[in-house]
């Protein structure tokens, strides 16, 4: 068992902004306090449930790896839906010279035989540099430009002048010029981000007639939504515009949970970005610091499988923790960013699961984060892991976009091993 006093890691900025609990109207009390969080024991990523340590990649790969993804699976965010068979792409737009010829836009709908009236399909949204040579590598995400817009702008202004505005350019123009693909998809067009209505997308095509919260193991919402992102994914291992071996997999706070749990089980995808993941994301359960397990259950009783909440206001009990989310990517490269004002995801929490990851990714023979000091807002460290803190609120900016193609640029020089499809 590793044991992680806060106390261990140099205070930053942040710890500064946190030195209050607050109570909310609700009467619930929300941690802000470092100094409040509990004493706690990570479940060790190398020790097996019953106790064997890991002692070797293939242990890893064969016993732990799979153990810790059926906990994640039947505790946290339940089985995702089955990989329909047949599955067929319908490009219902082409557009050669979109954005000014800067790039090809289409459409796309995922479709498989043998569906029926409920299925809704995932439809994905591709921006692709113009007059690429080789197939090019891409950024996948939910929700990370409209999608309807023939004018597409992803990310945000930055919300704090930290000098590195992107002065008479849009992160877009940035993203296509450094040679990326970028495909979006919308969520609500296949699970409804919505407690009443989340089953009228895809689960009632794949589990008709069932109503209510979802039952114990049964896939919540980020479950299906990362279900959605391995069938677009499905579809960009078809186009010959794209390397399917360098899809990075990308979201920003409920979609950056929903991008580290498809990340964690589509092993195709070869680079995870988790951007102010927070609670059920990056963040460490068991700090209770911030938004926690039981007040994102009570608020979102669609997002996670049932069985998540057994574990309100018992942190302690759960049989994973967030680190072991970012382990399950290992070997490939995973980032995690959060920022100076988003207490609400607790940066540090989000920082010590990086952390808590690094054993799994050394027994892999890669380098992590190679630190266990959280770095001062607006620098990003590491190696296979990597990680910042930035200046600001909770968004997707200008300066974390610019963070991550650099990191893509670094991991993606030489084509990545991908698995699987799943
Ligand atoms: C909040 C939620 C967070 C985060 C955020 C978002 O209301 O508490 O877990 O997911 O929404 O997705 O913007």
């Amino acid at each position: 068992m590793i044991r992680i006093l806060p106390i261990v890691l140099a205070i930053v900025a942040v710890a500064a902004a946190c030195n209050a609990g607050s109570a909310r109207a609700d009467g619930e009390t929300i941690n802000y306090d470092e100094a409040k969080v509990p004493d706690y024991v990570l479940p060790d990523p190398l020790v097996m449930q019953d106790a064997r340590s890991v002692t070797s990649a293939a242990m890893w790969r064969k016993l732990r790896r799979p153990e810790i993804l059926e906990l994640f699976c039947t505790q946290v965010y339940g089985r995702r839906p089955p990989t329909p068979e047949g599955l067929r792409f319908d490009v219902t737009e082409d557009t050669p010279a979109a954005l000014a010829g800067k790039a090809t836009r289409k459409r796309i709908r995922v479709d498989f035989s043998g569906r029926n009236e409920t299925w809704p399909g995932v439809k994905l949204t591709l921006i692709v540099p113009g007059g690429a040579k080789t197939p090019v590598p891409a950024f996948v995400g939910m929700h990370l430009f409209d999608s309807k817009s023939d004018e597409p702008l992803p990310g945000r202004p930055l919300e704090v002048e930290i000098g590195e505005k992107l002065p008479g350019s849009r992160v877009l123009d940035v993203i296509l010029e450094r040679g990326y693909a970028i495909g979006t998809l919308d969520a609500n067009d296949f699970c409804p981000d919505d407690k009443e209505r989340f089953r009228e997308g895809a689960l009632a095509h794949f589990f008709p007639g069932r109503t209510g919260p979802p039952g114990v193991e049964e896939p919540g919402a980020i479950s299906v939504w990362a279900w959605g992102l391995s069938r677009a994914l499905d579809y960009l291992e078809t186009d010959p515009a794209i390397d399917a071996k360098r899809v990075a997999v990308i979201g920003h706070s409920r979609m950056g949970k929903t991008a580290l749990w498809a990340g964690a089980q589509d092993e195709r995808f070869a680079l995870v970005i988790s951007n102010n993941s927070g609670c059920g994301g990056a963040a460490l359960s068991r700090r209770v610091f911030g938004e926690t397990v039981a007040r994102i259950n009570g608020v979102f009783p669609h997002w996670f499988c049932g069985n998540f909440s057994k574990y309100n206001g018992r942190e302690g009990k759960l049989p994973v923790d967030q680190h072991e989310l970012v382990a399950l990517i290992a070997p490939r490269p995973v980032y995690i960013a959060s920022a100076q004002e988003d207490l609400w995801a607790d940066p540090r929490g989000e920082f010590l699961s990086a952390v808590g990851a690094e054993r799994v990714y050394h027994l892999l023979g890669k380098p992590g984060l190679e630190t266990t000091e959280m770095p001062p807002a607006g620098r990003s460290i590491g190696n296979s892991i990597g990680y910042h803190l930035r200046v600001g609120k909770h968004a997707l900016t200008d300066y974390d976009w610019l963070r991550y193609l650099d990191f893509a640029d670094r991991h993606f020089a030489k084509p990545a091993q991908a698995g699987p499809r799943r």
